[in-house]
């Protein structure tokens, strides 16, 4: 006897990857964990009749000889399944897409980094030339679109997008799959919401804009991931964490986002004993108090700082710089020598100003050129830290309309960073600024 199941709290992803199990291995009985999420739980009760699931319930295990398990590594992940932990002899076979160093220990496996666990089976399906009906094509399409947002998550990868190029091919249905995949969005969603805005609290770490907030809740709610997803979109923060504490049961449940990569919520997540990838993740905290729950956080959160890239790794120096008494001819010429089209002004080491093409448009007759450039330089200098990310620049640059950005620390200037040192670090491709200079 062989059984296929996966994680509790079931997502598209896992249910979608309990499917493709069963045409890779037609023996194999589909058992479900009784808590799916709402998405998943409003899906199967149309689909009934067409993907006929068990419960971990209503199956008597007794006789189990082979258990596949997809989209999770850890025993306490699944639901009723004690009994085979301890069983010797019984074959575990494991797909998975998590790294982490999980308890389950199986006889053969597929674990690789993938953005849906059902991108791995997807590519064994193909390789085998299963037939995918266009049902099964959309929920496994959907399972993709929800793991990696919609392929925006960092985590996805190019694997993930061939698969979902494949299930358009096999007829998947975007209709139904953006109705399936509708975030459960209602009344207790929008309080939620607007307690967590009242609230709402900002710090820097590590050069990141992370808002954390803590809030009561009584029992479970569905979908706090997307209410903490909204709350991290209108506070336009790089990492928001919600601590939702539940006296009743003495815990706390801690839902983060990210949109960068110095915030790796899944890393953070890990470190609380949950899990995620770098975009989302979650975790559950007994006895803990929401305060320890924060701290806890930053640490952790700093302690990811290795990862992440700062203005001072991807700057350029030394920097070009004239001092505020050069006239404007020899700028120009300077300038044009240099292929600039802008430089910073500094005297003594300190940055006073700085000059660009659009400044030459000010000069209205010939004796102006013999200005010194202090006469017409832009003095309001857009500047930023060292310890700044490559997005904080980016942000700047598109806020101000600026190629350019001094990078200053205690008044000096220590280096610049030019809209293609940022977009070389953001793309990593091709030669960089330095090299073209
Ligand atoms: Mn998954």
């Amino acid at each position: 006897m062989q059984f296929v199941t996966t994680h509790k709290n079931t997502d598209f992803d896992a249910l979608a990857s309990v499917v493709a199990a069963t045409i890779l291995y037609p023996d194999a009985t589909p058992v479900l964990p009784k808590i799916v999420n709402p998405n998943v739980k409003a899906f199967l009760s149309i689909h009934k009749d067409l993907f006929r699931m068990y419960s971990s319930g209503e199956i008597d295990m007794g006789g189990v000889k082979s258990l596949i398990v997809v989209d999770t590594n850890r025993w306490d992940r699944l639901d009723r399944m004690e009994g085979i932990k301890q069983k010797q002899n019984v074959e575990i076979i494991l797909w998975d897409h998590h790294l982490n160093s999980g308890d389950i220990h199986p006889t053969w496996k597929c674990q690789e980094e993938m953005g849906a666990n059902v991108t791995l089976m997807i590519r064994q399906l193909k390789k085998e030339n299963k037939v995918v009906t266009p049902i099964q094509a959309t929920l496994f399409l959907a399972g993709i679109y929800e793991d990696t947002g919609n392929l925006m998550f960092p985590s996805s990868k190019a694997e993930d997008a061939y698969a979902a190029a494949f299930l358009l091919e096999q007829k998947a249905d975007l209709h139904v799959i953006s109705s399936l995949l509708r975030p459960a969005y209602g009344e207790k969603q929008k309080n939620i919401l607007f307690n967590m805005l009242k609230s709402a609290n900002k710090v820097k770490i590590d050069g990141h804009h992370v808002s954390m907030c803590k809030l009561e809740i009584e029992g479970h709610v569905d979908s706090l991931a997307v209410v903490v997803g909204m709350y991290r979109e209108i506070l336009d923060v790089d990492a928001a964490f919600g601590i939702f504490t539940d006296k009743t049961r003495d815990r706390c449940i801690i839902i983060g986002r990210s949109s960068v990569d110095g915030v790796n919520i899944g890393n953070v997540m890990q470190g609380l004993g949950g899990g995620g990838h770098p975009g989302a993740g979650s975790a559950m905290l007994k006895s803990v108090h929401p305060d320890t729950a924060e701290e806890m956080i930053k640490e952790l959160i700093k302690g990811n700082r290795q990862a992440a890239v700062l203005i001072k790794d991807v700057m350029s120096f030394p920097v070009f710089s004239m001092p505020s008494d050069t006239n404007m001819k020899e700028a120009a010429l300077l300038l044009r020598e240099k292929g600039c089209t802008g430089v910073p002004i500094v005297d003594s080491g300190n940055l006073v100003g700085i000059i660009s093409r659009r400044d030459f448009r000010k000069i209205k007759k010939e004796s102006q050129l013999k200005a010194p450039i202090k006469a017409f330089m832009s003095t309001r200098v857009k500047k930023i830290a060292p310890k700044e990310s490559p997005m904080d620049a980016v942000k700047l640059m598109v806020k101000h309309d600026i190629g350019r950005l001094p990078v200053v620390e205690d008044d000096k200037i220590v280096g610049i960073i030019t809209r293609s040192d940022a977009m070389n670090y953001f793309y990593k491709t091709g030669p960089s600024s330095k090299e073209l200079e």
